[in-house]
């Protein structure tokens, strides 16, 4: 695999994106309207590319209708440009298939070339399963795993030595203990402050995630949280008391970063089992300092990951147990056994059905899509 990009303020991108040829296609999720492709760029080599292609979520002021010559200028669904196919009327209901100016068709990419093992199988649907990680097994298996195996931090290092980036920063406070610099998420278009979507990245290089936190960092904690509130509603104007402010668990990059989004909006990535509130962990600090180092945090394992591997050498993750064996095993109830007698309405056999059901990967939309494109 070649070397990554040199990351000194590159501009443009050593690929060409319309020469993006595909292997296979990773997800495809209906829902985000989203998909992920895997491919190469055979002009570059064979290093191996991920292309997401998302649909941009829809800005109110495009939908505007207001007359003034002003607003006749911004892109407008609501021109006579706009081409309209009718599928069919019926009666008072009407469908169409409606194509809209260029401006409002665009579509947000993101490109990691050349890409790794990991970055494919992070963009990869899987079966997923909850780990239930003590202080002990994060010593043992997680930490071991993370050092020798995880994301490179470059881009967050150019970000906090603004050699990338730089024009996007939103604040930062440049305290080598307490500050942070806040800026766009690779994930958000930038254009609908609806769906913004921000990361406070802290300056400080030590902490690698939620379970280096202690009573230590709550100044910073408590910078981060009021500084961005601060910085947010005088940019954005959204009101501070309607932000969400999370860590993830396991994040993916290993240098601590906040996310943050409006509440009204279902951002990527905020299922209970991966973020953790940001005040609750202030609040969890100012109650008990090395909260972090004592609590077991339960975690998402995809398959395919090689934690996965180490962990069930230790614990049964993916096998099923049956309800008796939980008196031998009673701490593998987050781990897929059966739930208590009493607790469940289902019947004995249907019970086994269900369970049956969830440990066979459902097949995936992405390789039917594959096979409807051969
Ligand atoms: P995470 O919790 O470590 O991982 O968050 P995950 O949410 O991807 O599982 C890292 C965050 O950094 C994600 O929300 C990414 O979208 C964002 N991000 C990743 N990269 C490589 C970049 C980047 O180069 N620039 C910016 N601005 N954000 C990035």
């Amino acid at each position: 695999m070649s070397e990554p990009v040199d990351s000194t303020e590159v501009k443009s991108p050593p690929y060409d994106l319309s020469k993006f040829r595909l292997k296979r296609i990773l997800t495809n999720n209906s829902v985000r309207k989203s998909i992920s492709l895997l491919g190469t760029f055979p002009d570059l080599g064979t290093d191996d590319a991920i292309v997401v292609f998302e649909k941009n979520a829809y800005r109110e002021s495009d939908v505007a209708t207001a007359s003034s010559e002003e607003s006749r200028k911004k892109p407008s669904y609501f021109t006579s440009d706009l081409k309209v196919d009718t599928e069919f009327i019926n009666n008072i209901y009407g469908s169409f298939q409606v194509v809209p100016t260029r401006d409002l068709c665009s579509v947000k990419s993101t490109v990691i070339y050349p890409a790794t093992e990991k970055h494919i199988e992070k963009y990869s649907v899987s079966q997923k399963y909850l780990i239930r990680e003590t202080p002990d097994l994060y010593q043992r298996k997680t930490l071991p795993y993370l050092t020798s195996s995880q994301f490179s931090l470059e881009w967050v290092y150019n970000i906090l030595d603004h050699k990338q980036e730089k024009e996007r920063i939103v604040y930062e406070n440049k305290d080598p203990n307490t500050g942070f610099i806040l800026l766009p998420d690779l994930k958000w278009d930038g254009r609908n402050v609806e769906t913004l979507y921000l990361l406070g990245i802290v300056h400080k290089r030590d902490i690698k995630s939620l379970r280096d936190l202690n009573g230590s960092h709550l100044d910073l904690l408590r910078n981060v949280r009021q500084s961005s509130k601060d910085a947010i509603f005088k940019l954005y104007g959204i009101n501070p008391n309607q932000l969400r402010m999370y860590f993830h668990y396991q994040p993916s990059f290993y240098h601590l970063h906040v996310h943050i989004n409006p509440v009204r909006n279902d951002a990527p990535g905020i299922w209970c089992e991966k973020s953790h509130m940001l005040d609750t962990v202030i609040n969890n600090l100012e109650l008990m300092p090395d909260y972090y180092q004592r609590a077991t945090l339960p975690f998402v394992l995809y398959e395919g990951n090689k934690l996965l591997d180490l962990y069930e050498q230790e614990l049964p993750i993916r096998a099923l147990t049956v309800a008796s064996d939980d008196k031998e095993h009673p701490d593998t109830d987050s781990l897929g056994a059966a739930p208590p007698e009493g607790l469940s309405d289902d019947e004995p056999e249907e019970r086994q059905c269900k369970r049956i059901k969830l440990a066979t990967p459902e097949p995936k939309e992405s390789e039917s899509a594959v096979q409807a494109c051969a």
